[in-house]
């Protein structure tokens, strides 16, 4: 079998848009709905009319339930179309739903592991690591699942917090090295929280004509670079997507 055979056929929508799905993995309270928030609100800014959905589904205490998604587009072609959606996923972090997360990873082109960099969640990580290893280790190995590991609340203090060297550790620790064997160029810091008061303090901002185009779009140049770090994963991730699906129509 290539590679190339192992990476999920392309669905497309009602209307004939190819859809590429991707999943936030990781452990409880890492983030996963909080840069999904933040991917939704920034998309709202920049390209409203390509946001198609945005349902969160939480238990009273904040924490997923079976899973959260968004769907967005990417462009629009002549007939009013997006050229491509993506469809995000979260996974419910709590361990007793292990379930919910094999379901919600089927068929997905892409992952996102978010790690929670706080030292005490050290066993978390750990277990949704492994767990994912289960799942999917040889399709991460063979590159047929891209994935990009979010480092996520930089925002903590040096001392409470793994370092990305660490998460070196902690990928062998799990047994995921050989699956995830590519992992250092894929990690990017990022403080979720941090982007999420930058977007708040944009949204506040007095005079906002200086900061929207003519359509009232967000300009590029005014994505705060927190909100860039958490974005970029996602972008990211869809060119790579991208080049599976042109190599599998070849
Ligand atoms: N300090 C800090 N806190 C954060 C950061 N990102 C998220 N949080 C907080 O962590 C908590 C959990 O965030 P969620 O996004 O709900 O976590 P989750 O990964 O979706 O958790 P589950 O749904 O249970 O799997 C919330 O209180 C967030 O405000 C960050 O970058 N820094
Ligand atoms: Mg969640």
């Amino acid at each position: 079998m290539t590679a190339n055979a192992d990476f999920e056929v392309i669905k497309r929508d009602h209307q004939g848009v190819p859809v590429v799905k991707i999943v936030f993995w990781g452990p409880t309270l890492a983030g996963k709905t909080t840069a999904l928030t933040i991917t939704k609100v920034l998309k709202s800014l920049e390209d409203p009319e390509n946001v198609y959905k945005f349902l969160k589904l939480e238990d009273p205490t904040g924490r997923t339930l079976f899973f959260d998604q968004a769907i967005f587009g990417i462009g629009k072609t002549t007939a009013g179309l997006p050229i491509l959606k993506y469809h995000l996923f979260t996974v419910p972090g709590q361990e007793r739903h292990s379930g919910q997360r094999k379901v919600v990873l089927r068929g997905a082109h892409g992952l996102i592991i978010v790690i929670d960099s706080e030292k005490s969640r050290w066993e978390e990580n750990k277990f949704a690591l492994e767990e994912i290893n289960q799942l999917a280790g040889d399709k991460l190995a063979n590159g047929t699942l891209p994935y990009h590991i979010m480092l996520n609340k930089m925002d903590l203090p040096k001392e409470q917090r793994i370092s990305a060297l660490e998460v070196g550790k902690l990928l062998s620790e799990s047994r995921v090295v050989a699956s995830l064997r590519d992992a250092a160029v894929r990690i990017v810091e990022v403080s979720c929280l941090e982007a999420r008061d930058d977007l708040k303090a944009l949204l506040s901002s007095g005079d906002r004509s200086k900061i929207v185009d003519q359509t009232g779009k967000l300009k590029k140049e005014y994505r705060p670079p927190s909100v860039t770090r958490v974005i970029k994963s996602v972008e990211t991730l869809i060119r790579e997507i991208i080049i599976q699906m042109m190599k599998q129509q070849q």
